[in-house]
Protein backbone atom coordinates (compact mmCIF):
# COMPACT_ATOMS: atom_id res chain seq x y z
CA UNK A 1 0.00 0.00 0.00
CA UNK A 2 1.17 3.65 -1.13
CA UNK A 3 1.75 6.16 1.70
CA UNK A 4 -0.78 8.22 0.50
CA UNK A 5 -3.50 5.39 0.91
CA UNK A 6 -2.21 4.46 4.39
CA UNK A 7 -2.35 8.00 5.09
CA UNK A 8 -5.83 9.02 3.66
CA UNK A 9 -6.94 5.45 5.69
CA UNK A 10 -5.43 7.07 9.08
CA UNK A 11 -7.30 10.80 8.08
CA UNK A 12 -11.06 8.92 7.29
CA UNK A 13 -10.98 6.93 10.75
CA UNK A 14 -10.08 10.68 12.52
CA UNK A 15 -12.97 12.56 10.36
CA UNK A 16 -15.18 9.56 12.04
CA UNK A 17 -14.09 9.72 15.17
CA UNK A 18 -14.56 13.17 15.50
CA UNK A 19 -17.60 13.59 14.19
CA UNK A 20 -19.25 11.16 15.89
CA UNK A 21 -17.02 12.67 19.54
CA UNK A 22 -18.86 16.31 18.11
CA UNK A 23 -21.91 14.21 17.83
CA UNK A 24 -22.06 13.55 21.72
CA UNK A 25 -20.93 16.46 22.66
CA UNK A 26 -23.72 18.15 20.64
CA UNK A 27 -26.30 15.71 21.84
CA UNK A 28 -25.59 16.78 25.75
CA UNK A 29 -26.25 20.21 24.77
CA UNK A 30 -29.57 19.05 22.78
CA UNK A 31 -28.63 20.75 19.27
CA UNK A 32 -29.37 17.21 18.10
CA UNK A 33 -32.41 14.97 19.17
CA UNK A 34 -34.13 11.83 19.11
CA UNK A 35 -31.70 8.41 19.01
CA UNK A 36 -27.96 8.57 17.94
CA UNK A 37 -25.91 5.54 17.71
CA UNK A 38 -22.18 6.21 17.52
CA UNK A 39 -19.37 4.05 15.81
CA UNK A 40 -16.85 5.27 17.89
CA UNK A 41 -14.26 1.62 17.84
CA UNK A 42 -15.30 0.18 14.20
CA UNK A 43 -14.09 3.03 12.21
CA UNK A 44 -11.31 0.36 10.46
CA UNK A 45 -14.40 -1.15 8.77
CA UNK A 46 -16.68 1.31 6.86
CA UNK A 47 -12.89 3.49 6.15
CA UNK A 48 -10.97 0.38 4.62
CA UNK A 49 -13.98 -0.73 2.96
CA UNK A 50 -15.51 2.04 0.96
CA UNK A 51 -11.99 3.11 -0.14
CA UNK A 52 -12.80 0.68 -2.68
CA UNK A 53 -16.20 1.91 -3.31
CA UNK A 54 -16.89 3.71 -6.85
CA UNK A 55 -19.14 6.86 -7.10
CA UNK A 56 -21.69 4.65 -8.88
CA UNK A 57 -21.28 2.03 -6.23
CA UNK A 58 -24.89 1.82 -4.14
CA UNK A 59 -24.19 1.50 -0.25
CA UNK A 60 -26.72 0.78 2.16
CA UNK A 61 -26.19 0.68 6.18
CA UNK A 62 -28.13 0.65 9.65
CA UNK A 63 -28.67 3.61 12.21
CA UNK A 64 -24.82 3.75 12.76
CA UNK A 65 -24.28 4.97 9.95
CA UNK A 66 -22.85 8.63 9.61
CA UNK A 67 -19.39 7.92 9.07
CA UNK A 68 -20.67 5.39 5.89
CA UNK A 69 -22.62 8.17 4.69
CA UNK A 70 -19.48 10.59 4.95
CA UNK A 71 -17.60 8.53 3.21
CA UNK A 72 -19.44 7.63 0.54
CA UNK A 73 -20.03 11.24 -0.49
CA UNK A 74 -22.25 13.33 1.95
CA UNK A 75 -20.79 16.15 2.65
CA UNK A 76 -20.11 16.75 6.71
CA UNK A 77 -22.18 20.03 6.42
CA UNK A 78 -25.21 18.32 5.33
CA UNK A 79 -24.86 15.12 7.57
CA UNK A 80 -24.07 18.01 10.55
CA UNK A 81 -27.68 19.81 9.61
CA UNK A 82 -29.19 16.63 8.87
CA UNK A 83 -28.31 16.12 12.76
CA UNK A 84 -29.67 18.60 13.81
CA UNK A 85 -33.21 18.37 12.03
CA UNK A 86 -32.72 21.54 9.68
CA UNK A 87 -34.00 21.80 5.99
CA UNK A 88 -30.72 21.86 4.43
CA UNK A 89 -29.93 17.81 6.29
CA UNK A 90 -28.97 15.26 3.38
CA UNK A 91 -32.97 14.20 4.06
CA UNK A 92 -33.95 17.67 4.46
CA UNK A 93 -34.23 17.31 7.91
CA UNK A 94 -37.25 14.57 8.12
CA UNK A 95 -34.73 11.53 8.37
CA UNK A 96 -32.06 12.62 11.77
CA UNK A 97 -29.50 10.80 12.42
CA UNK A 98 -30.98 7.18 11.90
CA UNK A 99 -31.78 8.11 7.77
CA UNK A 100 -29.01 9.76 6.35
CA UNK A 101 -29.55 9.74 2.58
CA UNK A 102 -28.66 10.71 -0.81
CA UNK A 103 -29.60 9.46 -4.08
CA UNK A 104 -26.98 11.49 -6.07
CA UNK A 105 -24.10 10.02 -4.01
CA UNK A 106 -26.20 6.83 -4.31
CA UNK A 107 -26.16 6.02 -0.34
CA UNK A 108 -29.66 4.46 0.19
CA UNK A 109 -29.86 5.07 4.14
CA UNK A 110 -29.77 5.14 7.18
CA UNK A 111 -31.88 2.51 7.76
CA UNK A 112 -33.67 2.37 11.27
CA UNK A 113 -35.27 -0.90 11.07
CA UNK A 114 -32.66 -3.79 12.11
CA UNK A 115 -31.97 -6.09 8.86
CA UNK A 116 -34.46 -3.50 6.32
CA UNK A 117 -31.80 -2.85 4.53
CA UNK A 118 -30.50 -5.89 3.23
CA UNK A 119 -33.45 -6.28 0.92
CA UNK A 120 -32.86 -2.88 -0.78
CA UNK A 121 -29.29 -3.41 -1.55
CA UNK A 122 -30.09 -6.28 -2.89
CA UNK A 123 -33.21 -4.53 -4.89
CA UNK A 124 -30.43 -2.12 -6.03
CA UNK A 125 -28.02 -4.82 -7.23
CA UNK A 126 -30.65 -6.56 -9.25
CA UNK A 127 -31.85 -3.64 -10.52
CA UNK A 128 -28.15 -3.09 -12.05
CA UNK A 129 -28.11 -6.60 -13.18
CA UNK A 130 -31.05 -5.99 -14.90
CA UNK A 131 -30.05 -2.92 -16.80
CA UNK A 132 -26.73 -4.62 -17.20
CA UNK A 133 -24.78 -1.90 -15.30
CA UNK A 134 -21.39 -1.77 -13.56
CA UNK A 135 -22.55 -1.31 -9.69
CA UNK A 136 -22.24 -3.17 -7.04
CA UNK A 137 -24.02 -3.40 -3.64
CA UNK A 138 -22.41 -2.73 -0.45
CA UNK A 139 -24.37 -3.43 2.02
CA UNK A 140 -23.64 -2.81 6.16
CA UNK A 141 -25.45 -4.77 8.61
CA UNK A 142 -25.14 -5.24 12.37
CA UNK A 143 -24.79 -9.49 13.98
CA UNK A 144 -27.63 -8.46 15.08
CA UNK A 145 -29.71 -8.55 11.32
CA UNK A 146 -29.02 -12.23 11.15
CA UNK A 147 -31.45 -13.50 13.39
CA UNK A 148 -33.88 -11.49 11.04
CA UNK A 149 -36.00 -13.05 8.26
CA UNK A 150 -35.08 -10.40 5.54
CA UNK A 151 -31.35 -11.70 6.29
CA UNK A 152 -32.27 -15.18 5.20
CA UNK A 153 -34.74 -14.03 2.22
CA UNK A 154 -31.93 -11.84 0.53
CA UNK A 155 -29.57 -14.12 0.93
CA UNK A 156 -31.51 -16.74 -0.48
CA UNK A 157 -32.15 -14.90 -3.79
CA UNK A 158 -28.78 -12.68 -3.92
CA UNK A 159 -27.43 -16.18 -4.39
CA UNK A 160 -29.93 -17.83 -6.62
CA UNK A 161 -29.78 -14.67 -8.55
CA UNK A 162 -26.09 -14.41 -8.72
CA UNK A 163 -26.52 -10.43 -7.49
CA UNK A 164 -23.39 -8.07 -7.37
CA UNK A 165 -23.10 -7.91 -3.27
CA UNK A 166 -20.81 -7.45 -0.71
CA UNK A 167 -22.69 -8.06 2.45
CA UNK A 168 -20.68 -6.70 4.96
CA UNK A 169 -21.36 -7.88 8.91
CA UNK A 170 -20.31 -5.86 11.69
CA UNK A 171 -20.25 -8.43 14.09
CA UNK A 172 -19.47 -6.02 17.36
CA UNK A 173 -20.83 -9.22 19.70
CA UNK A 174 -24.31 -7.94 20.73
CA UNK A 175 -26.95 -6.60 19.58
CA UNK A 176 -28.20 -3.81 21.70
CA UNK A 177 -27.79 -5.65 24.84
CA UNK A 178 -27.51 -9.15 23.83
CA UNK A 179 -24.67 -10.75 23.06
CA UNK A 180 -24.42 -12.69 20.18
CA UNK A 181 -24.47 -16.38 21.56
CA UNK A 182 -27.59 -15.75 23.58
CA UNK A 183 -29.53 -14.92 20.97
CA UNK A 184 -28.06 -17.05 17.80
CA UNK A 185 -27.58 -20.99 17.60
CA UNK A 186 -24.77 -20.74 15.27
CA UNK A 187 -22.18 -18.08 16.11
CA UNK A 188 -20.15 -18.79 13.42
CA UNK A 189 -21.55 -16.55 10.82
CA UNK A 190 -19.77 -17.19 7.68
CA UNK A 191 -21.42 -20.95 8.01
CA UNK A 192 -25.20 -18.75 8.18
CA UNK A 193 -24.29 -17.36 4.37
CA UNK A 194 -22.74 -20.82 3.59
CA UNK A 195 -26.02 -22.07 3.65
CA UNK A 196 -26.87 -19.76 0.76
CA UNK A 197 -24.20 -21.12 -1.34
CA UNK A 198 -22.52 -17.72 -0.73
CA UNK A 199 -18.71 -17.69 0.07
CA UNK A 200 -17.60 -16.06 2.84
CA UNK A 201 -14.48 -14.91 5.21
CA UNK A 202 -13.67 -13.47 8.90
CA UNK A 203 -11.31 -10.15 8.93
CA UNK A 204 -10.43 -8.49 11.80
CA UNK A 205 -12.18 -5.18 11.61
CA UNK A 206 -10.07 -3.66 14.13
CA UNK A 207 -7.13 -3.71 11.47
CA UNK A 208 -7.70 -0.84 8.43
CA UNK A 209 -5.40 -2.32 6.59
CA UNK A 210 -6.72 -5.83 6.40
CA UNK A 211 -10.18 -4.22 6.35
CA UNK A 212 -8.81 -2.64 3.27
CA UNK A 213 -6.52 -5.28 1.69
CA UNK A 214 -9.24 -8.35 2.07
CA UNK A 215 -11.97 -6.26 0.90
CA UNK A 216 -10.00 -5.09 -2.58
CA UNK A 217 -10.20 -8.85 -3.09
CA UNK A 218 -13.66 -9.09 -3.08
CA UNK A 219 -14.50 -5.98 -4.54
CA UNK A 220 -12.80 -8.09 -7.35
CA UNK A 221 -14.37 -11.11 -6.94
CA UNK A 222 -18.19 -9.47 -7.20
CA UNK A 223 -17.07 -7.61 -10.50
CA UNK A 224 -15.84 -10.39 -11.81
CA UNK A 225 -19.39 -11.51 -12.02
CA UNK A 226 -18.95 -14.11 -9.57
CA UNK A 227 -22.33 -13.32 -7.76
CA UNK A 228 -22.68 -12.12 -3.96
CA UNK A 229 -19.73 -11.97 -1.18
CA UNK A 230 -20.31 -12.04 2.41
CA UNK A 231 -17.60 -10.84 4.94
CA UNK A 232 -17.56 -11.18 8.95
CA UNK A 233 -15.89 -8.02 9.98
CA UNK A 234 -14.73 -8.67 13.79
CA UNK A 235 -15.39 -5.24 15.46
CA UNK A 236 -16.81 -3.83 18.86
CA UNK A 237 -18.22 -0.43 19.73
CA UNK A 238 -16.39 1.62 22.72
CA UNK A 239 -19.54 3.28 23.50
CA UNK A 240 -22.61 2.08 24.62
CA UNK A 241 -25.54 0.96 21.81
CA UNK A 242 -27.01 4.19 22.02
CA UNK A 243 -27.13 7.82 23.92
CA UNK A 244 -29.69 5.88 26.23
CA UNK A 245 -27.88 2.69 27.29
CA UNK A 246 -26.84 2.43 30.70
CA UNK A 247 -24.12 -0.39 29.42
CA UNK A 248 -24.64 -2.87 32.23
CA UNK A 249 -24.84 -6.00 30.00
CA UNK A 250 -20.57 -5.62 29.39
CA UNK A 251 -17.84 -6.29 31.60
CA UNK A 252 -15.44 -2.97 32.13
CA UNK A 253 -12.77 -5.34 31.28
CA UNK A 254 -13.95 -6.86 28.41
CA UNK A 255 -14.03 -3.31 27.27
CA UNK A 256 -10.73 -2.14 28.19
CA UNK A 257 -9.83 -5.04 26.69
CA UNK A 258 -11.09 -4.45 23.41
CA UNK A 259 -10.07 -0.60 23.88
CA UNK A 260 -6.59 -1.91 23.89
CA UNK A 261 -6.80 -2.76 19.58
CA UNK A 262 -8.23 0.72 18.93
CA UNK A 263 -7.94 0.71 15.06
CA UNK A 264 -6.99 4.55 15.35
CA UNK A 265 -4.27 4.40 18.03
CA UNK A 266 -2.63 1.25 16.72
CA UNK A 267 -2.88 2.46 13.06
CA UNK A 268 -0.73 5.87 14.09
CA UNK A 269 1.50 3.68 16.48
CA UNK A 270 2.64 1.57 13.10
CA UNK A 271 2.86 4.87 10.23
CA UNK A 272 4.94 6.56 13.21
CA UNK A 273 6.96 3.64 13.80
CA UNK A 274 7.42 3.41 9.59
CA UNK A 275 8.22 7.17 9.75
CA UNK A 276 5.46 7.75 7.18
CA UNK A 277 3.71 9.81 9.78
CA UNK A 278 5.40 12.50 11.75
CA UNK A 279 3.78 14.61 14.96
CA UNK A 280 3.65 17.84 12.41
CA UNK A 281 1.83 15.92 9.89
CA UNK A 282 -0.63 14.71 12.12
CA UNK A 283 -1.01 18.05 13.43
CA UNK A 284 -1.84 19.43 10.44
CA UNK A 285 -4.34 16.47 9.78
CA UNK A 286 -6.09 16.99 12.58
CA UNK A 287 -6.38 20.93 12.02
CA UNK A 288 -8.13 20.28 8.29
CA UNK A 289 -10.67 18.11 10.48
CA UNK A 290 -11.32 20.62 12.79
CA UNK A 291 -11.90 22.61 10.34
CA UNK A 292 -14.22 20.35 7.87
CA UNK A 293 -16.43 20.08 11.21
CA UNK A 294 -16.47 23.14 13.14
CA UNK A 295 -17.67 24.92 9.29
CA UNK A 296 -20.24 21.88 9.26
CA UNK A 297 -21.86 22.72 12.48
CA UNK A 298 -21.95 26.41 11.55
CA UNK A 299 -23.61 25.40 8.35
CA UNK A 300 -26.13 23.86 10.72
CA UNK A 301 -26.75 26.55 13.24
CA UNK A 302 -27.46 28.90 10.57
CA UNK A 303 -29.85 26.29 8.51
CA UNK A 304 -33.48 26.94 9.39
CA UNK A 305 -36.11 24.38 10.49
CA UNK A 306 -38.59 23.18 7.80
CA UNK A 307 -41.72 25.79 7.97
CA UNK A 308 -44.56 24.53 9.58
CA UNK A 309 -46.99 24.75 6.36
CA UNK A 310 -45.01 22.07 4.75
CA UNK A 311 -45.50 19.39 7.61
CA UNK A 312 -47.84 17.53 4.90
CA UNK A 313 -45.66 18.05 2.27
CA UNK A 314 -44.85 14.72 0.36
CA UNK A 315 -46.75 12.78 3.16
CA UNK A 316 -49.38 10.38 1.58
CA UNK A 317 -52.28 9.94 3.15
CA UNK A 318 -56.17 9.35 2.26
CA UNK A 319 -58.50 11.37 3.66
CA UNK A 320 -61.04 9.53 4.07
CA UNK A 321 -63.64 11.48 5.70
CA UNK A 322 -63.60 13.70 2.53
CA UNK A 323 -64.85 10.82 0.36
CA UNK A 324 -67.94 10.23 2.30
CA UNK A 325 -68.97 7.27 4.41
CA UNK A 326 -67.75 3.56 3.28
CA UNK A 327 -71.02 1.94 1.13
CA UNK A 328 -72.83 -0.35 3.14
CA UNK A 329 -72.38 -3.88 2.47
CA UNK A 330 -75.86 -5.64 1.25
C1 LIG B 1 -36.88 -5.22 13.33
C2 LIG B 1 -36.33 -4.50 14.52
N1 LIG B 1 -36.35 -5.12 15.72
C3 LIG B 1 -35.86 -4.49 16.82
C4 LIG B 1 -35.33 -3.22 16.72
C5 LIG B 1 -34.72 -2.55 17.94
N2 LIG B 1 -33.26 -2.54 17.79
C6 LIG B 1 -32.62 -1.43 17.41
S1 LIG B 1 -30.99 -1.68 17.26
C7 LIG B 1 -31.10 -3.29 17.70
C8 LIG B 1 -29.86 -4.15 17.81
C9 LIG B 1 -29.27 -4.49 16.50
O1 LIG B 1 -27.99 -5.01 16.70
P1 LIG B 1 -26.97 -5.22 15.53
O2 LIG B 1 -27.70 -5.60 14.30
O3 LIG B 1 -25.94 -6.17 16.01
O4 LIG B 1 -26.35 -3.78 15.27
P2 LIG B 1 -25.45 -2.88 16.23
O5 LIG B 1 -26.41 -1.99 16.98
O6 LIG B 1 -24.69 -3.77 17.13
O7 LIG B 1 -24.59 -2.07 15.33
C10 LIG B 1 -32.42 -3.62 17.98
C11 LIG B 1 -32.87 -4.94 18.43
C12 LIG B 1 -35.34 -2.60 15.44
N3 LIG B 1 -34.83 -1.37 15.26
N4 LIG B 1 -35.82 -3.25 14.36
MG1 LIG C 1 -24.13 -5.77 16.88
Amino acid sequence: MNPETLLRLLKNMLRLRHMEELCAELYTQEKIRGFLHLYIGQEAVACGVLEHARQQDNVVATYREHGHALLKGITAKAIMAEMFGKKDGCSRGRGGSMHLYSAEQRFFGGNAIVASGLPHAAGLALAAKILKEDRISICFFGDGAMAEGEFHETMNLAALWKLPILFCCENNLYAMGTALNRYQSETNLVKKAASYNIPGITVDGMNVQEVYNKSKELFAFIKAEKGPFFVEFKTYRFRPHSMFDPDLYRSKQEISEWKVRCPIENFKKELFDKKILDLNMLKNIQQEIEIEFSEAVKFAEASEYEPIQDLEKDVYYENKLQRGPAPSTP
